[in-house]
């Protein structure tokens, strides 16, 4: 996440991935204040084993598109919402990637979507993790039908 200030926002992104049992690490880089470390820590994810890079930032958010630059992982960008301009402006300033280098852009405060959708890239090649997604899913789907109002 680009500051401290973005964890209440990301924090359900953490709680997902370890519902599924995915290890992770979290780290505060911004794209603007620390351009240099920030680019040393994603040249170096791949031999640390990362497979997916979750990326949320609000405002002027481009920590999501200079990773996105910085690597060929996936990059899955949450727009966090800002306090001036409700978040329109951290969406905007990641969905609109130029052709050639994309994010994967989820909803304004999406950061569990952005975990769900992690698991299911890695669900591809994880049967266990895979039927486990089947099982939310399920669940998700069973706890909709059985509401009673
Ligand atoms: C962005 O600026 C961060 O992602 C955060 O959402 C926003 C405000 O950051 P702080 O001024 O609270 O550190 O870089």
């Amino acid at each position: 996440m680009g500051s401290a200030s973005d964890w209440d926002v990301m924090c359900p992104a953490c709680t997902t991935l370890e519902e599924f049992g995915i290890p992770y690490e979290k780290r505060v880089l911004s794209a603007h204040r620390n351009p240099g470390p920030l680019a040393e820590y994603v040249s170096s994810a791949p031999d640390k084993g990362i497979e997916i890079i979750i990326a949320g930032a609000g405002g002027a958010a481009h920590l999501p598109g200079v990773i996105a630059a910085l690597t060929t992982l996936p990059v899955i960008g949450v727009p966090v919402k800002s306090k001036a301009l409700n978040g329109l402006d951290s969406l905007l300033s990641i969905v609109q990637m130029p052709s050639g280098i994309p994010v994967a852009t989820m909803a304004i405060d999406g950061a569990r979507n952005a975990a769900l959708y992690a698991v299911s890239i890695l669900a591809l090649k994880d049967e266990i993790l895979s039927e486990k997604l089947k099982e939310f899913r399920k669940k998700q789907s069973d706890k909709v039908l059985n509401t009673i109002i």
